[in-house]
């Protein structure tokens, strides 16, 4: 159980791939120099400022990636805060208009179409990384899509994606694979496809095509949200390969289905290409990196065996809905049986061969953790359950799938409805701190894919925004209360000291990030746990993130890093390490085999 003494279990080994991550568009900055191209987020940033959160209005890269922590100039800097936390990966991402101003690569007569500053800049970071024996760990797509590709074919909506994004990769795999040896297709392909195509106007390109702006409704950001959806793309808008649409629903609903499938697909020819051309001499490893939160089956105090038996059931569908859907067609070449059978006609197929193409093509699954959903069968107010649409009602009768599509808040919790919240409520309002989860999560994977998982699973991500100290507060009291009724006290970890984030002091609480270190403590003792205890293949932790830096449409208030910025008033963009930095260096050296 969780109660386990950490100290009497074994270390986890000698490689055990340990490092930070950050993302291009996060902090490279330098958006208009070396002669790089417009990615979808400096275009819709620019376009639609307003939906971007800021501190301050007055200043104009406040709300986009314009300057960040200017990355591209100062990235010797975040080596040195990578030496602080004994890092010995370095989890980045290549900007792939910043090689490919219009995203097409194309080899003639030997001679690739790239941006040379681009290139050199790749190289330059690569080559410093190594010099202080820190391995790069790169991701070749975090959402930062070149903005000729979205005008063109309407990016991830259309078939051609995948092969431009094959061609991008060939080139990267080309130049810098004799170096580079970890190799990351695509970055959480649920939040991109999700949060850019139908939730928006949320993540770039700003699609709206859900129901209706779901923020809308309870919007406490400030945002604006009028006219802050971008619904005119391309010409050639969801062409797909082979597939016919279904006639009976509106086509601006699948957008984010769509995106899911050539995304995985364009995974998968990435991934053909590095194992046709290059694995064999390079010697390095390719996957894929999965988002998802861990479904915890819902308890209550008095519940019936047979009800917490039913929601067990729930909390897989909910899984397999959320997770399984991407996680599944890397390793077992098609989509989980019960979406098809949620999703009906609405979800594309994979043709046979794009079904062999995805098959086995991970050869490590990656995956970003933060926080847990809690999982039951959705009920009617009279406590009676709803049952699911059958497939047969979910290809014909909306109404009932929109019934239950709203009652879940989304499609993209498919089967399940969400009770309350659990776990202190971190700096983000998804962002809560629950970390059983990442040990839940873990157990999930290995059960379901046993030894499809050739060389381990990684977690790329993991950690959190630092919280307002009384919203953070008052969650642990619910928390608390809930997990003792249950008769689980060890899961109510509260954290009671004041840790009120103060912009103004820069040498104050900011930097005693004491919050951040219990979270990191939390979950990596129970990723210890899932190593030594329950015999889980996890090879490596990445934590998110290395340096505060533009987390999207939260801007620059929001802070996962260890390393602060004060963004606006420091023009040298300074690197202040926080206390967790240091503070994991020495968990690496007490929990991780040394020679
Ligand atoms: C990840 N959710 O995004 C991304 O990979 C990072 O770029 C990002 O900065 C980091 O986590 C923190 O947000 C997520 O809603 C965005 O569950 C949203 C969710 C999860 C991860």
């Amino acid at each position: 159980g969780d109660n386990v003494d950490i100290t009497t279990v074994k270390k986890l080994p000698k490689d055990f791939k340990w490092g930070a991550a950050t993302a291009a568009y996060q902090v490279e900055g330098a958006w208009d120099e070396g002669n790089r191209g417009e990615s979808v987020w400096d275009h819709f940033t620019h376009e639609y400022p307003k939906n971007v959160e800021s501190g301050d209005r007055t200043i104009d890269y406040s709300t986009n990636g314009n300057r960040a922590c200017d990355s591209y100039h100062k990235y010797e800097e975040d080596v040195k805060m990578l030496k602080l936390m004994n890092a010995k990966y370095y989890r980045f991402s290549i900007s792939w208009s910043r090689l490919f101003h219009d995203g097409e690569a194309k080899k003639e007569d030997g001679k690739w179409n790239v941006n040379q500053e681009g290139e050199d800049y790749y190289n330059a970071l690569i080559n410093t990384l190594l010099d202080n024996e820190i391995i790069p760990f790169v991701t070749l797509y975090h959402w930062d899509l070149p903005y000729a590709l979205h005008e063109k074919y309407g990016g991830w909506l259309d078939y051609h994606s995948q092969y431009d994004f094959a061609n991008y990769a060939e080139y990267c795999f080309e130049t810098f694979g004799d170096r580079v040896k970890n190799w990351i297709t695509i970055n959480e392909p649920w939040v991109n496809c999700v949060s850019g195509y139908r939730l928006g106007p949320g993540k770039a390109p700003y699609r709206c095509t859900g129901e209706a702006p779901r923020r809308l409704a309870n919007d406490t950001t400030g945002l604006d949200l009028e006219g802050g959806c971008s619904y005119e793309v391309g010409p050639t808008q969801y062409t797909p390969e082979s597939e016919v649409l279904p006639a009976n629903r509106a086509p601006q609903k699948l957008e984010d289905v769509w995106c899911s499938h050539n995304i995985l697909l364009g995974h998968a020819q990435a991934v053909k290409v590095y194992r046709d051309k290059f694995q064999k001499e390079q010697k390095g490893l390719i996957g894929i990196t999965i988002d998802g939160e861990a479904q915890i089956p819902w308890v209550e105090p008095g519940i019936s065996k047979k009800e917490y038996e039913n929601n067990k059931k729930y909390a897989n569908l909910a899984a397999e809905f959320r997770i399984g859907w991407y996680s599944d067609p890397p390793m077992t070449g098609d989509y989980p049986a019960s979406v098809k059978e949620r999703m009906g006609k609405d979800l594309p197929e994979f043709t046979k061969e794009q079904k062999e193409l995805l098959k086995g093509s991970s050869d490590f699954l990656g995956w970003n953790t933060y926080t847990a959903h809690w999982a039951a069968q959705v009920k009617n107010e009279d406590g009676s359950y709803v049952e699911p649409p059958t497939a047969e009602e979910a290809n014909f009768d909306n109404s009932k799938k929109d019934m239950w599509d709203d009652n879940c808040k989304g499609r993209g919790d498919g089967w399940t409805c969400i009770p309350p919240t659990l776990g202190s409520q971190a700096g983000s309002s998804w962002n809560t701190k629950f970390a059983p989860t990442i040990r839940v999560g873990l157990n999930w994977f290995n059960d379901r894919y046993k030894n499809l998982i050739k060389n381990g699973i990684v977690i790329t991500e993991n950690g959190c925004a630092q919280p307002n100290y009384k919203v953070a507060r008052a969650n642990d009291e619910v928390t608390k209360k809930y997990f003792e009724s249950i008769g689980q006290p060890q899961y109510a970890d509260t954290y009671g000291e004041e840790d009120i984030e103060d912009e103004s002091n820069i040498n104050g609480t900011i930097l005693h990030d004491k919050y951040r270190q219990d979270w990191y403590d939390q979950y990596l003792k129970n990723l210890r746990l899932a190593y030594a205890v329950d015999g889980i293949d996890v090879r490596g932790y990445m934590a998110w993130s290395l340096i505060d830096n533009f987390e999207w449409e939260n801007g620059y208030e929001t802070r996962f890093g260890m390393t602060y910025i004060d963004f606006y008033k420091d023009e040298n963009l300074t690197r202040h390490p926080k206390d967790s930095l240091e503070h994991l260096g020495q968990w690496y050296l007490e929990n991780v085999e040394q020679n």
